[in-house]
């Protein structure tokens, strides 16, 4: 059954739009959900189309709409964005993105209530940043998907290679949704079992360093095979909805504006954070490693060089 309450927005229906809008209602996570894209036809057809799948999970109403429909919404989850042409660089990308971004801002907090705002279109730090600052929400308000499907995807590629579930495997990538990010080993644990002793205890050969740039070209490969990415960041976004929605206080490496914790300041990237009803609850400063901190720190300088070419 239906009848939660809560309402959720999706603006941006293409691939990772509609499969977010697919997974929450599988999911049945909201009673209302409204879909937004400068491409109404799309929109309407998205929501269309789940709408004929409801008898099979439940009644919810689902919609296309426009911007006033951001009014009472308890997420406004962002996936509008273009992707990059040939030719084109990441830096060109990111700044035509950021133009599109700021006024979809505009748009929505003409609207806005209440609420948290789910950024995941890319460049996804660089956007979280720029949006906490345009919205002018307090940083706990705007949120990025950050680095949880790259930490799905450093699990899922542990839980194989262990042979075990991957609900067993805890580990987080954290800094940048990019080249810079890092694992944090020395916080890895397979159900309680430090990663480094769960794989000497049990003789098993691991290379940390494919792992990690298996995770790191995860992305890229699928894109190559596929053309898109959507069904692990749609997971990714239905996760951190529920945590928002039903308040569960998830330990997750969200994508939030970091002022202070681990000596870093005015830079969007993703660390472990308790995710509840009012967005980024709490910074957790877990323990890193010495050479984690600091790859910690050259993340966040990485994201601020990109901060500075856009802002200007
Ligand atoms: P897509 O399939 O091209 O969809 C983008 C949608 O945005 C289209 O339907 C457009 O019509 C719409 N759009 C463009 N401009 C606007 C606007 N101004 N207002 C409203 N709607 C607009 O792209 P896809 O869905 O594959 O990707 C969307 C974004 O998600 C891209 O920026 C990706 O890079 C990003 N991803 C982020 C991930 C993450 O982990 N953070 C993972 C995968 C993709």
């Amino acid at each position: 059954m239906a009848g939660k309450g809560f309402k959720v927005a999706i603006i941006g229906c293409g691939f990772v739009g509609a499969s977010a809008a697919f997974a929450m209602s599988i999911n049945n996570l909201v009673s209302e959900m409204v879909l937004i894209d400068v491409n109404k036809e799309k929109a309407y057809g998205e929501a269309l189309d789940i709408n004929h799948g409801l008898s099979f999970v439940g009644q919810m109403n689902v919609y296309s709409g426009d911007y006033s429909d951001c009014k009472d919404c308890d997420i406004i989850v962002v996936t509008a964005g273009a992707n990059r042409k040939p030719g084109e660089t990441r830096l060109d990308l990111a700044k035509k993105n950021v133009s599109i971004m700021k006024d979809i801002t505009a748009n929505i907090m003409k609207h806005y209530n209440k609420g948290v705002i789910l950024v995941v279109s890319n460049p996804v730090d660089i956007l979280t940043y720029m949006v906490q600052k345009w919205s002018g929400l307090p940083a706990n308000k705007v949120i990025g998907s950050g680095t949880v499907l790259d930490s799905s995807r450093f699990r899922n590629h542990i839980a194989g290679i262990l042979n075990v579930d991957v609900k067993n495997v805890h580990g987080y990538i954290i800094g940048e949704h990019g080249d810079s990010q890092l694992p944090v080993w020395s916080a890895t644990h397979i159900a309680g079992t430090k990663f480094d002793s769960y794989i000497s205890k049990n003789n098993i050969a691991v290379d940390k360093d494919k792992i990690i740039a298996d995770v790191k070209t995860a992305g890229g490969v699928i894109i190559k095979n596929k053309g898109a990415t959507y069904y692990g960041i749609a997971l990714s976004i239905n996760r951190i909805c529920e945590s928002l929605l039903k308040n569960y206080n998830t330990i997750m490496p969200i994508g939030t504006v970091v002022n202070g914790p681990y000596g870093i300041s005015d830079v969007a990237l993703s660390v472990p954070a308790v995710v509840n009803g009012n967005g980024c609850e709490k910074i957790l400063e877990i323990d890193l490693t010495d050479a984690e901190l600091k790859a910690l720190l050259y993340s966040a300088d990485q994201v601020k060089l990109v901060l500075d070419e856009v802002k200007n």
